[in-house]
């Protein structure tokens, strides 16, 4: 069997071979994935370990927190805070930005992440995973420490994205912007191992994924759309289609990286003045990169998501992200921009 590589040769290799990967940001990525390992630890415990149920307290978002999701967020936080090699942090967990504090040295990065994404899986055991973007603190020439808005760049301003699925694998999903890499945590070694690279997803899929009980909230082209997929060959498409929801964008995800498929959260009626339920900034952006890194597209149903202008940390967007064709599909029954 071929030598495996690890994650830290493959991070030095890329480096050597197209300089992508600079100093900091190997040293940002290899501390992400310790910190994965610690939360894959953390969410592997279970019951055993009195992780489970909800923290009896509220994110930003209004949402109940688990007591996991307040100890992943920690995890992130305390393993990047020393490093030298960020300048701030954002999560979805915390209202404002985490400035490193005074006592480090600061660092050319920003770090954003939902510490673990698809939370309402966690009692009950199905897959969640933690969602992670990288952008270059930016000059802001106001001479002060780093502010909110200096994170609100475009998700096209990325410079490294990924995820880790804590599922039947720990496995990480990495891109620095020349494809998508897979790597699989060996317990027995501790070290993320390569195990798949330049990934790519079918233009074509028979499988879609949205939250169906929505339907009736759903915009006439997503509601066009679905309809014709059900329709199936006697319909419009001359095909049948399958159907998932794992209600964990990072399972979703990580399914259509896999196999293909289209992930589908549109704005709907019952909050209209959200764009959407998900996040852009640390949900949206880094696995619309990824999407297209592996040949997929992404948008809000309108634009590009890559190119979307944040104006909050937390705003929300809608998503249409995979397979191309079906992605282009779905934005060509929206009206233009
Ligand atoms: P619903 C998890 O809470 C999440 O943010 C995504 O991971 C997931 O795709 C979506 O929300 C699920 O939302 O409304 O189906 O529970």
């Amino acid at each position: 069997m071929a030598q495996k590589i690890s994650l830290t040769r493959y991070l030095v290799e890329q480096q050597r071979a197209d300089g992508l990967i600079p100093g900091q940001l190997r040293l940002l990525l290899e501390v992400v994935a310790r910190a994965c390992k610690s939360i894959s630890q953390a969410v592997n415990k279970g019951a055993l370990g009195g992780v489970l149920g909800s923290a009896e307290s509220e994110n930003v978002q209004g949402e109940i927190q688990k007591k996991l999701d307040i100890i992943a967020n920690e995890v992130l936080i305390e393993a990047n805070e020393w490093g030298g090699h960020l300048a701030a942090m954002a999560s979805e967990e915390m209202d404002s930005i985490h400035l490193v504090p005074n006592r480090y040295p600061q660092g050319e990065y920003l770090l954003l992440f939902d510490p673990l994404d698809g939370s309402s899986n966690i009692d009950v055991n199905v897959s969640i995973g933690t969602i992670f973007s990288v952008l270059r603190k930016p000059e802001n020439g106001h001479g002060q420490g780093v502010q909110e808005s200096d994170f609100l760049q475009a998700g096209s301003k990325q410079v490294a994205a990924g995820y880790c699925i804590y599922g039947p694998q720990t496995t990480l999903v990495l891109t620095v912007g020349n494809g998508v890499a897979m790597f699989t945590l060996d317990r027995e070694q501790g070290s993320f191992m390569l195990t798949q690279e330049d990934i790519k997803i079918p233009a074509d899929t028979k499988e879609f994924a949205i939250n169906m009980s929505n339907m009736r909230h759903w915009d006439a082209p997503v509601k066009r759309y679905i309809d014709e997929c059900l329709a199936g060959k006697e319909g419009p498409r001359g095909k049948d289609f399958n159907m998932r929801w794992i209600a964990s964008m990072v399972a979703d995800v990580h399914r259509i990286l896999m196999r293909g498929g289209v992930f589908m959260y549109p704005w709907d009626k019952r909050e209209p003045e959200k764009a959407g339920k998900l996040r852009l900034m640390y949900e949206a952006n880094p696995m619309s990169w990824l999407v297209e890194q592996a040949g997929g597209a992404a948008t809000n149903g309108r634009q590009r998501i890559l190119d979307i202008a944040p104006t909050k940390l937390h705003e929300r967007v809608a998503v249409v992200l995979g397979s191309k064709n079906e992605v282009e599909r779905l934005t060509g029954y929206h009206d233009p921009l």
